[in-house]
């Protein structure tokens, strides 16, 4: 048996892909998962088959404590996060708990478990520490593309507690020697993308209209440019990130620019419709400050990790509504019920 690696998010898009990649290479993996039932967790382990599954919440130390206690990892991977936008202007402070808070909560679950400190600066590697930063701390881009020295300007509680977490990442390499990184990923997607988020609520509509259950979709900004990737790419670039000699910042992202419009299109043509037949506008999906561009300069990721993004854009776009055309066509002939989303 390999390393052994402890996955928080364990549940979400991120998790299951990365779960499975370190699996592939021998890892024992971990995943922390919260509360007494939690409904996700049946999810991933039928998606991922011989993990481990370890109590914990990023509220909750004592919980963090324990669980990196008990796993004793090698690599710890910190995916857990209110991941959606919007949330954070409806729960601000939770947002900034789980994604800000619970950044340090779980660096001082792994000093704690480690013992690791200024006087015992060789101790630094024992634990090695994955961030999940964000693109959305660019925000109000200063400049494009962005880099990992690109100033950041937040426009969202979750971008804040994004930018604390990335920080306080950045504050306990410095300080305690620790090993500890945080990756800037820009947008990733895929089949297991949440239902919320823009590229998977244009497949899944697509899929359901393909099939007669629904007429239109309503989007917010249609003008709003992303850097989308896919997921299992991704993935990949974080555990490059933990094997590195000295611990660093990556940007990752395809260095590709593409609209909300672009989206809609590529995915309403995957499935042989016009995407202007079916797209409104509802002003209520605008968000209070939006983030208007983003797109990764991912040189360094390139050059020092041998990285770069596989999948483009129309392939992913395509792979998506492949999949939901799939999975609503087997939802409708068990009578399950179909995926959907109230955003
Ligand atoms: P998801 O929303 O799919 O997954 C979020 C995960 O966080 C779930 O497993 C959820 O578990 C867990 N979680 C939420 N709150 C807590 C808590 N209090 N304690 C423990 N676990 C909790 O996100 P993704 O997989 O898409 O993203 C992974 C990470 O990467 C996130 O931190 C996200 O912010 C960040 N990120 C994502 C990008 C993307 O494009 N996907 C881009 C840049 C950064 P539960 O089942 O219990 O709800
Ligand atoms: P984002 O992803 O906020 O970039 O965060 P999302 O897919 O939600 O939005 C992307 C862009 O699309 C615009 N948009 C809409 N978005 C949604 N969800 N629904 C709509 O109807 C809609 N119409 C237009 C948005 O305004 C936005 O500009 C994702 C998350 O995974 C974060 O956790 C992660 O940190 C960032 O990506 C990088």
């Amino acid at each position: 048996m390999g390393k052994r690696a402890l996955i928080t998010g364990i549940t979400g898009q991120d998790g299951s892909y990365l779960a499975e990649y370190l699996l592939s290479l021998d890892y024992q993996v971990w995943g922390l998962i919260r509360g007494q039932a939690n409904p996700h967790k049946s999810r991933v382990s039928r998606l991922v088959s011989d993990m481990c599954f370890v109590d914990g919440d990023m509220m909750d130390e004592t919980s963090l404590v324990a669980a990196v206690d008990k796993v004793q990892p090698d690599e710890v991977y910190n995916l857990a996060a209110i991941s959606f936008v919007p949330m954070s202007w409806l729960q601000p402070e939770l947002v900034t708990e789980i994604n800000g808070m619970g950044v340090l909560r779980i660096l001082e679950a792994i000093r704690l478990v480690c013992g690791l400190d200024k006087s015992r600066a060789t101790a630094r590697g024992q634990i090695r520490f994955y961030q999940a930063s964000s693109s959305e701390m660019f925000g109000k881009v200063s400049e494009t593309p962005q880099s990992e020295t690109t100033n950041y300007y937040p426009r969202s509680p979750y971008g804040a507690a994004k930018s604390y977490g990335h920080y306080i990442t950045q504050n306990y390499r410095e300080s305690y020697g620790m090993y500890g990184v945080s990756g800037i990923l820009f947008n990733h997607e895929s089949p297991r993308r949440g239902a919320e988020f823009v590229t998977r609520k244009i497949s899944l509509a697509v899929a359901k209209i393909k099939l007669g259950l629904q007429d239109r979709l309503y989007l917010g900004n249609l003008d709003a440019v992303r850097d989308w990737g896919f997921a299992g790419d991704y993935v990949q670039a974080m555990h490059l990130m933990l094997q590195q000699d000295e611990p660093r910042d990556f940007v990752i992202g395809t260095e590709q620019m593409h609209s909300v419009r672009d989206a809609a299109r590529i995915a309403f043509e995957a499935a042989d419709l016009n995407w202007l037949d079916y797209v409104g506008i509802d002003p209520a999906l605008v968000r209070p400050a939006e983030v208007e561009v983003l797109c990764a300069d991912s040189r360094r990721a390139r050059e020092v990790l041998g990285w770069r993004s596989r999948v483009g854009f129309e392939e992913l776009m395509t792979m998506m509504v492949d999949s939901d055309l799939i999975q609503t066509t087997r939802e409708l002939q068990h009578g399950d019920r179909l995926m959907t989303t109230s955003w």
